[in-house]
């Protein structure tokens, strides 16, 4: 069970941050509805939900989930792979000392975005990208080491985040698309693949009772349904548009 979610406001700049999907200029007030409609599905789903107000100095700030990697027993702090968000972390381990008393941190030249890690029961899935690199991948699996948990690292091709084309649900069912679908690494699990066209559907999260799922996508809903899982969908039309997931827009621990 988590407890907790972090959560930050859209930025005023939200539409000056990265992104690569060529889906155009991303409309603020819709943003900060859909950020509404997460918020209150957390709540829904059993958590406690601290809400940081926007950071506008980052355009990128409300993806809030590359910030750090938290479970109940630890907190990292990142080192931002992305030039550009580079110091969103500051406020986030200032956050995290109301929760941790010890606080670890990746130090460069690691650089770490918790979007590219992905805790399977005691195994994280550390993605290598182009803003995770070894070094920084290491660091992480060396602290997760005194906590018992084991790493395994694994090389990006297509995707910004390793979230961002596999997510797990929980028993033993993960959820992958493109690259993922066939890579041993995963080859012991029950895979749930995703089709091309819905391939941005990959990143949901199981929070508790629920399955998160992004709105609109009926071919991977009706899957996960199929499993047995309770489904809530939120429309993220917006953080889409800006490369951002479901996964993206919190801490949970
Ligand atoms: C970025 O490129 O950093 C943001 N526009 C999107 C971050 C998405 N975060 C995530 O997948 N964990």
């Amino acid at each position: 069970m988590v407890k907790h979610a972090v959560v930050r406001r859209v930025s005023q700049k939200f539409q000056y941050g990265l992104t690569t999907s060529n889906l155009g200029k991303p409309n603020y007030n819709t943003a900060i509805l859909q950020h509404s409609d997460y918020i209150e599905a957390m709540k829904k789903c059993g958590l406690k939900v601290k809400i940081l107000e926007s950071d506008d100095r980052f355009p990128d700030s409300t993806f809030v989930e590359d910030t750090a990697v938290v479970n109940k027993d630890f907190v990292v702090i990142s080192n931002l792979g992305a030039p550009s968000r580079k110091g969103e972390e500051k406020d986030i381990k200032m956050v995290m000392e109301e929760f941790y008393n010890d606080i670890k941190s990746i130090e460069k030249p690691g650089t770490l975005e918790g979007g590219d890690v992905m805790k399977v029961e005691n195994i994280y899935f550390i993605g290598i990208s182009k803003r995770t690199n070894k070094e920084g991948a290491l660091q992480l699996k060396e602290i997760l080491k005194k906590f018992d948990y084991t790493c395994s690292l694994v090389s990006l091709k297509d995707v910004l985040h390793l979230k961002t084309g596999v997510a797990y649900l929980g028993d033993n069912n993960i959820i992958a698309s493109g690259e993922f679908i066939k890579n041993p690494l995963f080859k012991d699990y029950n895979i749930i693949e995703v089709e091309e066209d819905e391939h941005y559907a990959t990143n949901c999260i199981r929070v508790n009772e629920y399955v998160l799922i992004a709105k609109g996508f009926k071919k991977l809903k009706d899957s996960i349904l199929g499993l047995g899982y309770k489904i809530l969908e939120i429309d993220m039309s917006e953080f889409r548009k800006m490369d951002g997931g479901l996964s993206c827009l919190s801490l949970r621990f």
